[in-house]
């Protein structure tokens, strides 16, 4: 176990879209995952490149900046603070939180388009398209409204109808009008866009997603199959907006028929997976090509992504096909790990509603290592999740403050009153300590197995048995009655004790960082003897030297009351 090879790893989570900060079904689904995982890795030795980034444009950005009265870049640059402090106040480890908004990433698109357009995968197709004579713009689906031509609704969306459901196309909208000045001169015009010929890249794409079967998670593999099977559909990868990558021929100047249009949203946002590589790499002066360009090095750097399962076809199709596609030697992912949703007592999360913590709230009325914990320990990794309080105060309080916390004050402050608050010599082993390595050796390797495997349920629900092997020897071995008759013995007692406190506290790093730091600095461990090399069970209960101090770190977790339920209840939902 300790000799494992050093690997480079390249991790990235799906970019949280600029309109708003995410909700804790996003974050468990995506970034925090991402991040547990990236922190393993590092303790584990490997060298981890954790990059996300806002993912700045589309219709949705535009409407929303209109909503506040901003310019759609004073929008983004707003927006994107408010999210990474967002990620900052979780302790999400990123390398680099970048824009899909920044130049690295407009190059990189364009690129890829005239590169992909040089190979036969872009083809520019003439379709039809409303125009707002008032506007003078062509609008995207969802700026036209009008009667839906299924069930008669008189304010259906140009994509979906809201009464009735059904999925539209904006030029069979009745009536239409422009949701944007409300008025009703508007025609259907001709209009090109470039289209990304994803249906002549079915087979190589079938037989890559093929080759991963048995090492991709079964929800991966069988949402591409499916869309494999239905038959892809070339897709039109250029909007009729102004905010966005815009479409250049190799001379850099605005290709003739697109001024006014720009690459589709989710054309550019993997991209940026890239570019926010590219500007991580001139911000540090790292080198970013060894692990995107597979002749510069990434043939040695494996590739894991994280996301919700709603993105997955992007990831396993779309993308795919623009990197194949080039003809260039990028890196494509090598791992992708799907997650399901978390639900908010079984619905869906709405602000409108009222349903539903988000990230901003979230922070104010619970530490971040309670929510870590929690939303990792209850991941929707093999199906949904749903959220609620009584779990919430159920992980907090039961395994939090019960299990770890407690176990932590005791032991530190019982060697700091009884044993001066330094690592005791003395004792024999008995039965007790022979259980515990026997425990520790077999447990440690199946939770790094677990992190490895990015089973986070498993790997959470392993590190709570380890917290409880903790508990469990304490009362075997019961250093507090043996001090009365048998100071050596208890002595050994408490010393085992100490040095499970450091391993909980080197274990607890990836998950609660912030509960794990206070433990390491009460028990003086310094920074690199913080590392993953565990060496067995027998090591890690005689890691602490003879006399090492020890303190007793402060209240670790504050249960969660019933009061606090009902208050949080009362303003963010609950059931019913
Ligand atoms: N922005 C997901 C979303 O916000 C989308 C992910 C992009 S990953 C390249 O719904
Ligand atoms: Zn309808």
């Amino acid at each position: 176990m300790s000799n494992r090879q050093n690997t480079r790893i390249l991790v990235t989570s799906a970019l949280p879209y600029i309109n708003g900060v995410k909700h804790m079904g996003n974050l468990a689904g995506s970034m925090l995952p991402a991040d547990v995982y990236s922190r393993a890795m590092r303790l584990l030795g490997h060298e981890v490149l954790y990059i996300c980034a806002t993912d700045e444009h589309g219709t949705p950005a535009e409407l929303a900046a209109a909503e506040t009265g901003l310019s759609v870049s004073e929008y983004c640059d707003k927006m994107h603070e408010a999210q990474k402090a967002a990620g900052a106040n979780f302790k999400l480890s990123y390398d680099y939180f970048g824009r899909s908004s920044s130049e690295a990433t407009h190059r990189l698109t364009q690129e890829f388009a005239i590169a992909l357009e040089a190979n036969g995968f872009i083809e520019e197709r003439t379709s039809q398209q409303v125009y707002s004579v008032a506007d003078r713009r062509y609008l995207p689906d969802r700026y036209v409204e009008g009667t839906c031509p299924n069930c008669g609704f008189e304010s259906a969306r140009g994509d979906q109808c809201d009464n009735c459901g059904k999925l539209l196309d904006p030029v069979d909208l009745i009536n239409p009008y422009s949701a944007v000045s409300g008025s009703h001169d508007v025609e259907i015009r001709d209009t090109n866009h470039l289209y990304l010929k994803q249906s002549d890249m079915s087979g190589r794409l079938r037989d890559w997603v093929e080759t991963h079967r048995a090492d991709w998670p079964a929800l991966t593999t069988s949402i591409a199959i499916k869309w494999l099977d239905e038959g892809l559909r070339d897709r039109a990868i250029t909007r009729d907006l102004s905010w966005g990558v815009p479409v250049v021929d190799a001379d850099g100047k605005v290709r003739a028929g697109f001024e006014g249009k720009v690459f589709y949203v989710w054309f550019d946002a993997p991209i940026a997976y890239i570019g926010a590589t590219r500007d991580w790499a001139k911000e540090t002066g790292g080198d970013w090509e060894k692990f995107w360009r597979l002749d510069k090095g990434a043939e040695d750097t494996r590739y894991i992504q994280f996301m919700g399962k709603d993105n997955v076809a992007f990831h396993t199709l779309s993308f795919p096909t623009t990197i194949m596609g080039s003809g260039q030697p990028w890196k494509l992912v090598d791992e992708l790990k799907a997650f399901n949703w978390v639900t908010w007592y079984g619905g869906k999360f709405s602000t409108s509603q009222k349903r539903g913590v988000f990230m901003d709230k979230a922070i104010d009325i619970a530490p971040s290592d309670y929510w870590r914990w929690h939303l990792m320990a209850n991941a929707p990794e093999s199906s949904d999740a749903a959220f609620t309080w009584e779990d919430f105060q159920a992980s907090v309080n039961s395994d939090l403050a019960n299990v770890l916390g407690n176990f932590v004050n005791r032991i530190t402050s019982y060697c700091v009153k009884k044993f001066d608050g330094a690592v005791p010599a003395g004792g024999s082993i008995t039965e007790a300590e022979k259980w515990l390595e026997a425990e520790l050796d077999e447990r440690l390797p199946r939770l790094v197995e677990f992190y490895e495997a990015r089973e986070f349920r498993k790997a959470m629900a392993e590190t709570r048995a380890i917290w409880a092997a903790g508990n469990e020897y304490l009362t075997q071995a019961a250093p507090w009655t043996h001090y009365k008759s048998d100071v050596d013995q208890a002595a050994m007692g408490v010393r085992v004790g100490l040095n499970l406190v450091a391993l909980f506290g080197v274990l607890a790093q990836p998950i609660i960082p912030d509960a794990a730091e206070k433990i390491l600095a009460a028990m003086s461990i310094p920074e690199e003897n913080r590392t993953w090399n565990f060496r067995g069970g027998e090591s890690c209960m005689n890691a602490l030297p003879i006399a090492h101090p020890v303190s007793a770190p402060p209240v670790l977790f504050t249960k969660i009351e019933a009061d606090d339920i009902d208050a949080w209840t009362e303003r963010f939902g609950g059931a019913g």
